[in-house]
């Protein structure tokens, strides 16, 4: 009850921390904090309001218990993960079902009993010693349309740290928004203080009737910083089942791209981590956000997106002035607060990473201890230089391309161009345009791609329908009919109707022939592409029509080459747009099989298949 959980926060918190707590009287959001605190028992508790303050409590608070350590730039810190917990750990993410419960085939569940046991075993306590940090924050511009509040909870200060870059602090308004959203989300974490002795593995449960989630013995931000993932699969339970036809909940980037005359069209793509989100974010004029968003059909028959982060947890590898000159602007010059994870630190305090186009040190500190060039592991493989999932954590108003107007609009962005993509090496073209939105949606279903060192313990190329699979709660078979819905939607206007298309930045020379190591095209090759696609959905250019859709001509693409100063020739625009047939065949059958023993898919999906076959 209300009382109970008032008798434990006014016995948990000391006088300054209840006052700072008094603005939230959300009843239920009370009830969770205190229901917290009595599982987690921590010796303290500290309410970010955040104020610069209290920020900077967080920050000292981080440096104080290890988690992060200063480097030599001011405002730059490292945070090493622990080993075994340096990406997504797919295999220990559960969602709680009740007794009965039948829910999708794509994701792991565990019974509520089971779940309930396991908190009291292993919650029980987590925070011994330690302070327990709780912010609000709202994910998305406070008091946009699809923007919900949620609550973090965290005896790590890393983790409140990092939220504060990444999401919007809105502990003055969380009343206000839970009650114009509808709901909130909750968000407990611990990393423990001797894990790993005393307990089997970390583990992520989440909760999908109480919109809360649990999180235990693990320290990299996509385990603990539940706002990000965690609820961002909440979203696409909610877009799929409460607000059908209204709202897409994906994970896209969103970029502004300027075309003839200064218009400015904006465009949003899924693609699966790291897959080129953030480098494709910041092509654009008008960069919004790298990871998540949130979209909807306004009442002028427009489709719009806000991002519900504020801040960039990209991955660093790659990362370097000729494809991202922005970021490494950011990383290298002075002036930005930046959270490294998992890269090399040298003697001096200066981080490195593989691919950043530097020369290498001859010694340091990374993700495994110190570190030379040369060092092996156990087995006798090679140690890269920084983690292949390490990460940088920034402000995304720091890059110099961030419309950090738009972005902070609660009205969102316009969306012209919706793009989907992976890591394909042999089949699909850099770009094409599909023909009707069945067709556009069939692309977001299709996308097939290699995996990437972002999860733990997957391997082998996997169908990835919207780059979402890994955050769809419920049924695939809801979700794609969502998604036929959303884009059929009778809602949006003529003018508001978006650009399809599909994306590939990893085609290789295999069988075109080469050895297939080799890509087809660079990573600054993107402005063009996306390019192409906003003159197309402008009507500047035609594409060749063909059976997988529209297909750019090569004087269009040159043109745009041109303005970035590049050479086009006729023979690479050969081997990029060349359609090879067995390959788009052998691709088709394989989804048609692999969808066909789904159940209940949309017709709508093996009609498109069927006719691409025809
Ligand atoms: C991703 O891996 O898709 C990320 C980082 O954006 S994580 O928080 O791990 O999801
Ligand atoms: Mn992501």
């Amino acid at each position: 009850s209300l009382e109970d959980a008032q008798a434990v926060l006014e016995k948990s918190l000391d006088k300054a921390n209840l006052q700072k707590l008094s603005p939230i009287t959300t009843v239920d959001a009370l009830i969770k904090i205190a229901n917290s605190i009595v599982i987690c028992k921590p010796a303290a508790v500290f309410i970010n309001s955040g104020s610069p303050e209290d920020v900077q409590w967080i920050r000292e608070h981080a440096l104080h218990k290890g988690e992060e350590k200063k480097l030599a730039k001011p405002g730059h810190t490292i945070h090493f993960d622990l080993p075994e917990d340096q990406a997504r750990l797919v295999n220990q993410t559960y969602y709680i079902i009740n007794e009965g419960e039948k829910i999708s085939s794509l994701a792991k569940l565990l019974l509520r009993d089971e779940a309930t046991q396991y908190v009291r075993q292993y919650m029980t306590g987590i925070m011994d010693g330690m302070t327990m940090i709780i912010g609000f924050y709202s994910r998305g511009p406070v008091g946009a349309e699809a923007a919900v509040p949620a609550i973090e909870m965290s005896s790590s200060a890393y983790v409140l740290h990092s939220a504060e870059l990444l999401y919007r602090n809105c502990y003055d308004q969380f009343d206000r928004e839970a009650e114009r959203a509808n709901i909130f989300f909750t968000n407990l974490h611990s990393e423990g203080k001797n894990r790993p002795e005393d307990v089997p593995n970390a583990r992520i449960l989440m909760d999908r009737s109480w919109l809360t989630t649990f999180s235990t013995y693990c320290t990299y931000a996509g385990n603990t910083l539940l706002m990000k993932k965690g609820n961002h699969r909440f979203c696409v339970d909610y877009a799929t089942y409460h607000k059908k036809e209204e709202q897409l909940s994906e994970h896209m980037f969103i970029t502004g791209l300027t075309g003839p005359g200064g218009r400015v069209n904006f465009c949003a793509g899924a693609a699966p981590s790291g897959c080129g989100k953030t480098t494709t974010a910041m092509v654009g004029s008008h960069f919004v956000g790298d990871d998540l968003a949130q979209i909807w059909i306004a009442a002028d028959g427009t489709i719009r997106a806000i991002n519900p982060e504020k801040g960039i947890f990209g991955i660093v590898e790659d990362v370097n002035r000729e494809g991202d000159p922005y970021l490494m602007e950011c990383l290298r010059g002075d002036g930005t607060e930046v959270i490294w994870s998992n890269v090399l630190i040298d003697e001096h305090g200066v981080p490195h990473w593989v691919g950043n186009g530097e020369s290498v040190p001859e010694r340091g500190v990374n993700f495994q201890g110190e570190w030379s060039p040369g060092k092996t592991d156990a087995n006798g493989k090679p140690i890269p230089m920084s983690h292949k999932n390490s990460r940088c954590t920034l402000l995304a108003s720091a890059i110099a391309n961030h419309a950090t107007e738009a972005a902070e609009d609660p009205a969102g962005v316009p969306i012209r161009v919706f793009t989907y993509s992976g890591r394909d090496s042999d089949t699909m073209p850099p770009v094409w345009a599909a023909r009707t939105m069945d067709e556009g949606v069939v692309i977001g279903a299709s996308i097939v791609s290699q995996a990437t060192a972002t999860e733990v313990g997957v391997t082998g190329v996997r169908r990835q329908p919207w780059a979402n699979a890994p955050f769809i709660p419920g049924s695939l078979a809801d979700y794609m009919e969502a998604q036929f819905v959303f884009f059929n939607s009778e809602k949006i206007s003529a003018a508001g109707r978006p650009v399809m298309a599909g994306l590939n930045y990893f085609l290789t020379d295999g069988n075109r022939g080469g050895s297939g190591n080799k890509l087809l095209g660079e990573k600054r090759d993107v402005k063009v592409w996306l390019g192409w696609l906003e003159r197309f959905a402008h009507g500047d250019v035609t594409g060749i029509e063909t059976p997988i859709g529209y297909l750019p001509r090569y004087d269009d693409l040159k043109a745009l080459f041109a303005e970035i100063n590049k050479e086009y020739p006729e023979s690479l625009y050969d081997k990029q747009f060349s359609l090879y047939i067995d390959n788009i065949l052998h691709r088709l059958e394989l989804q048609t099989e692999a969808y066909g023993k789904e159940e209940n898919l949309p017709a709508k999906l093996f009609e498109v298949y069927r006719r691409q076959q025809a």
